[in-house]
C-alpha cells in the first residue's frame, strides 16, 4: 500500500509549537501580510526576521511528539511507499526519526540566499544580516513560502500523490492552496482519504473519513490500525 500524510501546523502543536490560526495561534498581533509575503519582508525586513528568528529559538526547545514518533515507526515498515508532505517549517518530523520528509512550504533551520539562491543550514539569527555562506552576499531571508511563492517540490509531490493509494490529511485547517487541494487530487486518482484533525477542517465534507482528536492520539491509533 502506497501512503502519503500531509501534515500541518496540527501535529507540531503538542510539542508546543503554535498553530497559524487557532486563538492564540501564531498570526495572533502579527497581520498575515505584515509577515507571510515577500511584499511584507520588502517592506519591513527587520519586522520578519524578528518573527522567523524567534520561532527558530523556539524550535531548539520543543520535542518531537506521538504522532511524529507514530509516522516514524509508520516509515519503518512501509519504507518506500510512505511519503510524508509537510507543510511544517520544524523539524519535528526528522528528529522523530522519518527520513522521507518533503517541506513544501520551506524549513525554519535554512536560509535562502536572494543573490545566488542558494540554500544553506541555518541555526543562527539573520536579523543581524550575516553574509551568504556561498557567496559573501548579505542577502540571506528566511527559507519558507510566503503567499504567492511556489511551494517546493511541487512536481515530485503531484507524481506520488498520482500513484498513492491512500492520503491522509493531520492537523491541518485546509486553509492553504496548494496543499488543500490535495484531497481532491488523490481522491480523483482513486486514493482513499482520511482526516485526522483536532475539529473538522474547511475541507473535511470531501474526505472518505474523518476522525477528530489530537494528533497525539489520532495518529498513533491508526499507525497501530495500519500495520496491525
Ligand atoms: C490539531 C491540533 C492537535 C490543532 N491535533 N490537530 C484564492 C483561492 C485559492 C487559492 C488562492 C487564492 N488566493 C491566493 C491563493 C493561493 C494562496 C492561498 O492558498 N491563499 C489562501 C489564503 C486562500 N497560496 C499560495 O500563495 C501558495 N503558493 C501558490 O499557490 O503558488 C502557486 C502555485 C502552486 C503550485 C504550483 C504552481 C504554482 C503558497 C502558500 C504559502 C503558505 N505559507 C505559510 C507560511 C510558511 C512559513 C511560516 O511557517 O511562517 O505556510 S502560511 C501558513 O499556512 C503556513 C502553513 O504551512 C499554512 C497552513 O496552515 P496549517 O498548517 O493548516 O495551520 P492552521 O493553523 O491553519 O491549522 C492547524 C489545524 O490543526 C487546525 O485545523 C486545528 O484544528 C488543528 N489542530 N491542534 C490535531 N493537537
Amino acid at each position: 500500500m502506497r501512503v502519503v500524510v500531509l501534515t500541518g501546523a496540527g501535529i507540531s502543536a503538542e510539542s508546543g509549537v503554535p498553530t497559524f490560526r487557532d486563538a492564540d495561534g501564531l498570526w495572533e498581533g502579527h497581520r498575515v501580510e505584515d509577515v507571510a509575503t515577500p511584499e511584507a519582508f520588502d517592506h519591513q525586513p527587520s519586522v520578519v526576521h524578528r518573527f522567523y528568528d524567534a520561532r527558530r529559538a523556539a524550535l531548539l526547545a520543543v520535542q518531537p511528539n506521538p504522532a511524529h514518533h507514530a509516522l516514524a515507526r509508520l516509515e519503518a515498515a512501509l519504507g518506500d511507499d510512505l511519503l510524508v508532505v509537510t507543510q511544517n517549517i520544524d523539524d519535528l518530523h526528522e528528529r522523530g526519526g522519518s527520513t522521507r520528509v518533503l517541506h513544501m512550504h520551506g524549513e525554519l533551520r535554512s536560509a535562502l540566499c536572494r543573490g545566488c539562491g542558494g540554500r544553506s543550514p541555518w541555526d543562527h539569527e539573520l536579523a543581524d544580516l550575516p553574509p551568504c555562506p556561498r557567496c559573501g552576499v548579505t542577502e540571506l531571508r528566511p527559507d519558507v513560502v510566503w503567499f504567492g511563492e511556489v511551494p517546493y517540490e511541487m512536481e515530485r509531490i503531484q507524481q506520488t500523490l498520482d500513484r498513492t493509494d491512500l492520503f491522509v490529511s493531520v492537523g491541518t485547517s485546509g486553509a492553504v492552496y496548494p496543499a488543500a487541494g490535495f484531497v481532491q487530487y488523490a481522491g480523483r486518482r482513486g486514493a482513499r482519504t482520511l482526516e485526522l484533525n483536532l475539529m473538522p477542517s474547511e475541507g473535511t465534507h470531501l474526505f472518505d473519513e474523518a476522525r477528530h482528536g489530537p494528533a497525539s492520539e489520532l495518529v498513533p491509533a491508526w499507525v497501530d490500525e495500519v500495520l496491525g
